[in-house]
């Protein structure tokens, strides 16, 4: 009995980042660099599968190359960015919105849509990718933006947030511009963070497993 509370709790704890709204991974990127963002569909709108995932790329980024993905066909939407960004020479114009069209995916399911983009600003700012998921004839806008902008990944009381990462110092700071041409670097992140997180959670487990077991051991 204990050990399936045990093994409920440990699941739902491995369960629920990957579930909730829309994830987006690294948490952190470091400004002026080519990174490759993931964003996670963690469920359908209703039940319903979800046949449209729609980013909006906000200011401050550039470089954008989205993935193609079998089964969805891809929109690239080009125009006047948000703000002119400097780097080289001003950037006024670029891709604005990348939209998957296609699948569907299931409400069960979850995947990943990526692109590569080069994030530039302050360190410590937080960048919000406000993404629209089409579901036939529903929609979740997760566009919601804390009203003090500095919500980072504490999302607070939002009911639809916008997914969001963080400007941070990365290792390789003399590598200023290689982002935009396509620098592979940035990526050894999320992987491994979720693999400690495991281990440690199995470890927990086992811990947990065992001083029960002593316990009971010591009772009879
Ligand atoms: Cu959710």
């Amino acid at each position: 009995m204990r050990r399936a509370v045990l093994l409920a709790a440990l699941i739902l704890v491995i369960a629920l980042p990957a579930s909730a709204h829309v994830g987006l991974e690294p948490a952190e990127v470091p400004p002026g660099k080519g990174v490759t963002l993931s964003f996670r569909i963690g469920h359908g709108c209703e039940g319903q599968a979800t046949d449209a995932v729609s980013i909006q790329i906000p200011a401050g980024v550039t470089g954008v190359q989205p993935y193609p993905k079998a089964g969805w066909e891809l929109e690239v939407e080009r125009g006047t960015l948000p703000e002119p960004v400097t780097s080289h020479q001003q950037i006024t114009e670029g891709v604005i919105r990348v939209t998957w069209k296609g699948g569907p995916l299931e409400d069960g399911h979850t995947d990943v849509f990526q692109l590569r983009a080069t994030i530039h600003g302050e360190q410590g700012k937080t960048v919000y990718f406000p993404v629209v998921q089409t579901c036939g004839d529903l929609e979740h806008a997760w566009i919601e933006i804390p009203a003090d902008g500095q919500g980072g990944h504490d999302h607070g009381e939002l009911e639809e947030p916008a997914p969001s990462l963080v400007l941070a110092a990365g290792s390789g700071a003399a590598d200023d511009h290689a982002g935009d041409h396509g620098d592979p670097g940035g990526s050894s992140g999320p992987d491994s963070v979720v693999i400690v997180a495991l281990v440690l959670s199995v470890v927990a487990l086992g811990v947990s497993l065992a001083s029960a077991t002593a316990t009971r051991r010591g009772k009879s």
